[in-house]
């Protein structure tokens, strides 16, 4: 067994191994007997259905008439030639032409990321996208893009899906052929909450770009255009479509907040096109983007800057649908869009509402009616097993212009309010938050700055403190590390800089870092860190995607491959069963391969014995099996 063990290691394999090695690594005399993967499903199962998932206990559960979502069928026998094709054909500037020349508006589907996001705290599963993604490419070959990754949902994935990012990724670039991949990119915040050494930036997006991101929009949370440079110069290394975006925030008509003024824009802009931009991306994550000023912002960017412009805004408000027509008339080239069952409040304008208003006219989308509403049946079947990540948001809320929340955060803060017993209190964290902004001066809130004046609000409101009390030399507060680091330095600078007070009274005398933080963190050695990761994730090969994984997320990452020696591949399970187990007599088919199909049937769940265990008793294609789990409850 040893031999095995020691054979296998991949730190024995990538010959990089030295005198201490068999020393250093314990799990090399682990000679449990692997189980296969079948035995390890039916563990997990029999897990949930005694103990309940950690993640829906006492959350609202789906109607018992929740029906199985059903895909689209699809209406060509192969995918009509779509955007994809022009990018692996003539490259990305011919993309940006081919945008600039059309009439119609072009529309970027944010279902697979935003809009669940927004709505149900990212925690929609790979399997029901990629159950979907074939009638986006057969059906609607005309989107211009499909946003389905990156932001929150590559960390959302392991840490709470126990699904693997990477392997969302490649399923669903290979489902739709097509059309273009979007993703999300925090520039030199990666798809974390802090910087990257220049190195593991360029190395993350080369790998998505490998494993099939097309378009990068790439935004920067303080609005810095030197933040952005390493990920859009890696963006064009690797010949995808780079859009480098501006953070909209504020109000541009209003005077008293003349720091983010249709002048700053039009600056940014033209940075960002010296940069490499192919595309502008417009991004009003808080949904603050009014008609009157979308018009304006639009027309004059696309005078004076030149480059297509893709407009990205939320529907907090209820405004959404309005401001994407004004910008539509104003000459923007394309919009992000939910698909109707996933949009409103939080997420994104009503994909089949901007559909049908532009029908007919000169900016008509050209995209099927008929086959939006089906696809978005679909979802709305998705969206009812995932009850226990709905907001409570009943309604639009014109509150969004006071407190200036992102709608991708603000289910998640909404949640981490309610961990601290916070929830009924959720306007005066909107209020602190709003608070919170104006003491550090007026900034972009958007991953990370976002995260950290909201870990900030929850501070004040749990401790109850106010403005004033934090701002005043003589009172004691010891503020989030989050703060702290922002202060510091580490997520760069914003215009003009931080106030001096806060500044001073957060870091105590230590001197903040000049300059942009890439600059100061060495590179990272890659071989040494996958033989760190394969250490820290218990003994597993770690390939390329694991390797930049574990370089975002160590701990996140090496958690979720030990699980996963622990569960098997539980991305392959339904929903229903991941999240809430089985009952006696139910059946569900799982696909653990392409054509590899387990049959599971729940025949009964045991009484707990006197060791606290408890047997669940199943069919596995027709033979009799059982799993024994701890009573944890
Ligand atoms: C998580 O870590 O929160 C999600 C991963 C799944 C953990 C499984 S769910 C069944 C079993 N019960 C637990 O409390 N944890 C594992
Ligand atoms: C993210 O970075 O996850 C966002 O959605 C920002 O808007
Ligand atoms: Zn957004």
């Amino acid at each position: 067994d040893f031999v095995i063990n020691l054979l296998k290691h991949p730190t024995f394999l990538s010959n990089e191994y030295h005198t201490r090695f068999i020393d250093q690594t314990p799990e090399l005399f682990d000679f449990r007997p692997r189980r296969d993967r079948a035995t390890k499903l039916l563990t997990y199962i029999a897990d949930v259905t005694v103990n309940g998932h950690p993640e829906t206990e006492g959350r609202p559960r789906p109607h018992a008439e929740a029906r199985a979502p059903v895909p689209p069928a699809l209406r060509a026998e192969s995918p009509a030639h779509g955007t994809r094709q022009i990018l692996e054909e003539d490259g990305p500037q011919a993309v940006a032409d081919w945008m600039a020349a059309q009439t119609r508006l072009l529309i970027t589907d944010t279902t697979m990321r935003d809009g669940h996001q927004s709505l149900l705290a990212t925690r929609m599963r790979s399997i029901d996208m990629i159950r979907a993604a074939p009638a986006y490419a057969a059906n609607l070959p005309g989107l211009f893009s499909v946003e389905c990754w990156g932001g929150a949902t590559f960390d959302v994935a392991y840490r709470f899906l126990q699904e693997c990012p990477w392997q969302r990724l490649r399923d669903l670039r290979a489902a739709m052929p097509n059309v273009m991949t979007q993703m999300l990119f925090r520039a030199s915040n990666g798809v974390g909450y802090t910087s990257y050494p220049d190195n593991v930036v360029a190395g993350f997006v080369a790998q998505a770009a490998a494993s099939g991101v097309d378009v990068f929009r790439v935004f920067d949370s303080l609005n810095w255009t030197p933040n952005l440079r390493v990920a859009m110069d890696a963006v064009n290394e690797a010949g995808k479509l780079c859009e480098g975006s501006i953070c909209y925030t504020g109000d541009m008509f209003d005077p008293d907040r003349a720091k983010y003024d249709l002048k700053y824009y039009v600056a940014m802009a033209h940075e960002l096109k010296d940069a490499g931009a192919h595309v502008l991306g417009l991004k009003d994550m808080a949904g603050l983007l009014k008609p009157r000023a979308a018009a304006v912002l639009v027309r004059t960017l696309k005078d004076e800057v030149g480059l297509p412009i893709h407009l990205h805004t939320h529907d907090t408000a209820g405004i959404a649908c309005a401001t994407i027509l004004a910008a539509a008339e104003a000459g923007v080239d394309a919009v992000d869009c939910a698909m109707d069952a996933l949009s409103g409040n939080t997420s994104q304008a009503t994909l089949g509402t901007i559909v049908e208003a532009l029908r007919r006219t000169d900016r008509d989308t050209g995209l099927d009616i008929d086959a939006i509403r089906e696809i978005s049946n679909y979802w709305e079947a998705v969206r009812a097993h995932y009850a226990a990540f709905e907001s409570g948001m009943q309604a639009p809320a014109s509150e969004v212009y006071l407190h200036e929340m992102p709608g991708g955060q603000f289910t998640n803060l909404k949640a981490q309010a309610r961990s601290m017993g916070l929830e009924e209190r959720w306007h005066e964290v909107a209020h602190t938050y709003a608070e919170v902004n104006r003491m550090f001066g007026d900034i972009v809130k958007v991953t990370p700055s976002s995260k950290t004046v909201g870990d900030m609000a929850l501070m004040m409101v749990s401790q109850g403190l106010t403005r004033a009390e934090v701002e005043d030399p003589a009172t004691d507060v010891t503020f989030p590390d989050s703060v702290v680091e922002m202060m510091r330095g580490s997520l760069g600078q914003p215009p003009g800089g931080w106030p001096r007070g806060i500044r001073d009274k957060v870091l105590k005398g230590e001197t903040p870092i000049e300059g942009r933080p890439g600059a100061h963190l060495a590179p990272v050695d890659f071989e040494a860190a996958r033989r760190d990761a394969a250490q820290a994730a218990g003994g597993v090969a770690i390939d390329d995607e694991d390797l930049m994984g574990y370089l975002m997320y160590p701990k996140v990452f090496a958690d979720y491959r030990r699980r996963n020696e622990e569960y098997g591949p539980v991305r392959t399970l339904p929903t229903q069963t991941f999240f809430y187990g089985m009952q006696p007599g139910e059946e569900i088919s799982v696909e653990i391969d392409p054509g590899k199909t387990l049959e599971i049937r729940c025949q009964a769940v045991g009484e707990t014995n006197d060791r606290g265990e408890v047997r669940v008793f199943f069919e596995l294609n027709g033979q009799p099996r059982a799993a024994r789990v701890p009573d944890r409850k």
